[in-house]
């Protein structure tokens, strides 16, 4: 029988195995002892076990709670609820992590493009890849859109809608995605260079799927998805569909459910090894010495989930908020070449604008690999220096 392990800190009263057994009776069968001898024979294989249940400190419990598989569904609302629904509600506990058995996993389909996949479309393999972010363009009309669009496009990988920018009468949905492709046709004519320009997927969470096919006919090369603020199930049903279009997870959100030390679920489980295993292609999540900075546990973890060995593709890392030309040295030491490195107001802030932001991140990651810079990224680290 395969099980779900669920991992947990919990801040709490009390004696760690009996904590224990009331987590792993309360969230599977409801209770034991008072149950006949024929109905312990039939419920023992839906009853959780306990894997572990140590006292780490004064009132503070690691438990390890195994669950039988069968008890779920091949969905994340059914084992988050299962593992953490009531469970999360009850003082300080937090869910550190989730094992899931490769019988399991199997129902998931994990990203469509993977690593590999997306350095095929840009054809570029051999450094990390660079991101940058619409800004200021709340408001604005298409022709702003189509400007900083293709300025951005002269210069970076990939570009990615602010997420704060919905599917508004100012900019439509599909008017983004049609002005979009032209302006990335363009620059390829001019350029020879792929581009990547992921647009929000916003909307009624039920209008979803049939939005995600009306951007894969009009043109769409990525999407982006706010996924913590919809739940993994909405982004597992976008992957279900094949569109063939890499989708980019958004962290919006997800302070909400992870910034607690006691309470919630871990930064890597939740932005990280789940958002891959629903299907996202490429994980944002805040480096740890940006603007909104996540521990360096919290971001090593989420780029261990993203990278490690598994059945299905693997997701790329973008560590972003705050990110400058200066720190691309830091993000490549600690993260690695298969990184997307992103960045809003370190890209249109730069002293000459846009298209040079977006070069003084390339050069850099020249100067990193012992090459010749120029004079976009000595601007840029004037500006903002090196750390
Ligand atoms: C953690 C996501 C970062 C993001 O979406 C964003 O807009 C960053 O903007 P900057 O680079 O901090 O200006």
């Amino acid at each position: 029988m395969s099980e779900i392990i669920a991992t947990y800190h919990i801040k709490k009263q009390g004696d760690s195995q009996t904590l224990a057994n009331k987590i792993a009776i309360g969230l599977t069968v409801g209770s034991w002892t008072d149950l006949t001898l024929e109905d312990q024979a039939h419920l023992k294989k839906y009853k959780g076990s306990v894997v572990e249940a140590v006292e780490i400190g004064e009132n503070e419990h690691r438990i390890k709670i195994a669950y039988p598989e069968h008890n779920v569904t091949k969905d994340f609302s059914s084992i988050l609820t299962t593992v953490f629904g009531k469970l999360s509600l009850d003082g300080k506990v937090k869910l550190l992590d989730l094992e899931l058995h490769q019988d399991y996993v199997k129902h998931f389909k994990g990203p469509a493009f993977g690593i590999g996949g997306i350095r095929d479309v840009l054809k570029v393999y051999e450094r990390p890849l660079v991101m940058s972010i619409f800004k200021g363009i709340i408001g604005r009309d298409v022709a702003f859109f189509k400007s900083q669009l293709y300025e951005q496009a002269l210069s970076v990988d990939i570009i990615k809608d602010d997420e704060i920018l919905y599917d508004v009468p100012e900019l439509p949905f599909e008017t983004r995605i049609q002005e979009g492709k032209k302006i990335l046709e363009q620059v390829k004519e001019e350029t020879g260079r792929n581009v990547l320009y992921a647009v929000n997927l916003s909307g009624p969470v039920f209008s979803l799927k049939e939005k995600a096919i009306t951007a894969q006919k009009l043109g769409a090369n990525a999407l982006l998805f706010n996924v913590h603020a919809y739940g993994l199930d909405a982004l597992k049903g976008l992957r279900e569909l094949d569109l063939g279009i890499p989708i980019l997870a958004h962290p919006a959100l997800s302070g909400a459910l992870c910034g607690s030390d006691d309470y919630g679920l871990d930064y890597g489980l939740l932005l990280s090894k789940l958002t891959r295993l629903a299907g996202a292609d490429l994980i944002l999540f805040p480096a740890p010495y940006g603007s909104v900075p996540l521990s360096t546990e919290d971001a090593n973890r989420i780029v261990q989930y993203a990278l490690e060995e598994q059945p299905y593709k693997k997701s790329l890392p973008v560590p972003s908020a705050g990110i400058h030309p200066g720190l691309v040295a830091q993000l490549i030491d600690d993260f690695g070449k298969d990184i997307v490195i992103n960045a809003g107001g370190g890209v249109h802030g730069h002293p000459r604008g846009t298209v040079a932001g977006g070069r003084a991140f390339l050069e850099a990651i020249e100067v990193y690999y012992g090459r010749s810079g120029g004079q976009a990224y000595e601007e840029a680290v004037k500006l903002w220096g090196t750390s």
